[in-house]
C-alpha cells in the first residue's frame, strides 16, 4: 500500500495531532498535510509554529461538525486520507458538560464520515487508495479492577472486547466508533480505528495530569490527586503513538481496530513521583518543594485501563519503543524550556 499523498488531519492543532503532523512532514517527504481545526481552548496554533511555512502544510480553520465546510475542504484539497483526531478530550469537562461531547465527538465524527463518503464515492464504490483513520481511546472498554492479582496483564482488553464506557467522554468516543463501524459495514468506507492509551509528551494541554503536575510543582503548589491516587493508567509516549497511527494508516486492514498501548501501567501516585524525580534531575529548583494533596475523587473514576497490543505488533509491526524515563525526561525538558525555567 502506497502512502497517501494528501492527508487531512483533524484536530491537528491539539496535543497528539500536532505531533502527528510534524512526524508525517518529517518522514513522508511526498505527503501534503491539511490540518482542519476549530482552534477551541485545546487547540494551539503555536503547536505548529515551526511547520506553518512548510509548502506541504495547509490550515483550514473549521469545525468538523460543519458539513458545508467539510465538503468544501474535501473539494479544495482532495485528500486521499483522513486522520481524525478532533474531539473534546478531557474527562472532567465531559462530566461538567456532556452535551458538548456528544455534539463534537459523535456529531463531528458523523459529519466527517459523511463528507468522506460523498467526496470519495465513485462508480465502483470508493476512490482507490482512500482511507479514514479514526482515533479512539482505551476508555471505550471501561475499567478493570485494581486487584494486583490481575496485574500480569492477562485481563487486558483485546480489540473484540465489548465496549463499556463509563464517563460521558468515553461514551461519546464509543458512540463515534459505532458510526465508524456502521459506515464501514453499510457503505464499505475503508476505515481503520486505533484505540490509544494515555499519551504524554510535549504540547499536551495543562489541564491533563502530567503537564498540570509539572506546572504546579514548578510554581511550588501541591499536585491535586483525585481520591486515593491508586487509579492506574497506561502511559504511551506521544511520538510512539503517532508512529502507531501512521502504521495503522499505511498498513492497517480496512474495518479493523488496533490497540496502541504504552506497556507502562502506573498508579497516579507513582506517576506524579516519576514526574517529581524527572524535575529534580532536570534541576528545576522549585520542584524541591513538591507535594501532593488528595482531593475529591472524579465521579465514576475509572480504576484501571489495560490493553493487549499483540495485534498491532503482529499486523502493523508496531510497538512502543521509548522507555518511560526517557519520554518523561523529554517531556519535562520541553515544559521547562517553554516556561523559561531552565
Ligand atoms: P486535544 O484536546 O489536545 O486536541 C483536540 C484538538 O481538536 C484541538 O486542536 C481542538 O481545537 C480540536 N477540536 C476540538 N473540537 C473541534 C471541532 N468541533 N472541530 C475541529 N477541531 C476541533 O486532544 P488530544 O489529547 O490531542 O487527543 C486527540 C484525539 O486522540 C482525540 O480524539 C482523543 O479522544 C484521542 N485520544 C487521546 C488520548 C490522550 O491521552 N491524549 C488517548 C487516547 C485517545
Ligand atoms: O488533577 C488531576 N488529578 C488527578 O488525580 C487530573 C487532571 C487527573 N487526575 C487523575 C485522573 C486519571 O486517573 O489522573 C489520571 C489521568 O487524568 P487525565 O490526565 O485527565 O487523563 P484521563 O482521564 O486518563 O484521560 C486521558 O487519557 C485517555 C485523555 O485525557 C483522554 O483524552 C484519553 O482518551
Amino acid at each position: 500500500q502506497g502512502f497517501a499523498r494528501t492527508v487531512m488531519v483533524t484536530g491537528g492543532a491539539g496535543f497528539i495531532g500536532s505531533n502527528f503532523i510534524r512526524l508525517v512532514l518529517a518522514e513522508r517527504p511526498d505527503a501534503r498535510v491539511v490540518n482542519v481545526d476549530a482552534l477551541t481552548y485545546a487547540g494551539c496554533a503555536d503547536n505548529l509554529a515551526d511547520v506553518r511555512s512548510d509548502a506541504r502544510y495547509a490550515f483550514v480553520h473549521a469545525d468538523v461538525r460543519d458539513a458545508a465546510a467539510m465538503a468544501q475542504a474535501f473539494e479544495r484539497f482532495a485528500p486521499d486520507a483522513v486522520v481524525h483526531f478532533a474531539a473534546e478530550s478531557h474527562v472532567d469537562r465531559s462530566i461538567a458538560d456532556p452535551s458538548l461531547f456528544q455534539s463534537v465527538n459523535v456529531g463531528g465524527t458523523a459529519a466527517l464520515l459523511e463528507a468522506a463518503r460523498a467526496a470519495w464515492a465513485c462508480r465502483d464504490g470508493f476512490r482507490a487508495g482512500c482511507r479514514f483513520l479514526h482515533v479512539s481511546t482505551d476508555e471505550v472498554y471501561g475499567d478493570l479492577p485494581l486487584d494486583p492479582c490481575c496485574s500480569d496483564g492477562s485481563d487486558a482488553f483485546r480489540e473484540d472486547a465489548p465496549l463499556r464506557p463509563r464517563s460521558p467522554y468515553a461514551a461519546s468516543k464509543a458512540a463515534a466508533e459505532m458510526f465508524v463501524g456502521a459506515y464501514g459495514a453499510t457503505y464499505g468506507l475503508p476505515i481503520v480505528t486505533v484505540r490509544c492509551s494515555n499519551n504524554y509528551g510535549p504540547r499536551q494541554h495543562a489541564e491533563k495530569l502530567i503537564p498540570k503536575t509539572i506546572e504546579r510543582a514548578c510554581a511550588g503548589l501541591p499536585v491535586p490527586l483525585y481520591g486515593s491516587g491508586s487509579n492506574v493508567r497506561d502511559w504511551l509516549y506521544v511520538q510512539d503513538c503517532c508512529r502507531g497511527v501512521l502504521a495503522a494508516l499505511e498498513k492497517g486492514r480496512a474495518g479493523q481496530v488496533y490497540n496502541l498501548g504504552g506497556g507502562c501501567a502506573l498508579p497516579n501516585v507513582r506517576l506524579v513521583e516519576a514526574v517529581r524525580d524527572a524535575l529534580h534531575d532536570a534541576g528545576a529548583a522549585r520542584a524541591a518543594a513538591f507535594s501532593v494533596e488528595h482531593v475529591a475523587d472524579r465521579p465514576g473514576h475509572d480504576r484501571r485501563y489495560a490493553m493487549n497490543c499483540e495485534k498491532a505488533a503482529a499486523e502493523l509491526g508496531w510497538r512502543p519503543t521509548t522507555p518511560f524515563e526517557e519520554g518523561m525526561r523529554a517531556t519535562v525538558a520541553w515544559y521547562l524550556e517553554r516556561a523559561g525555567v531552565v
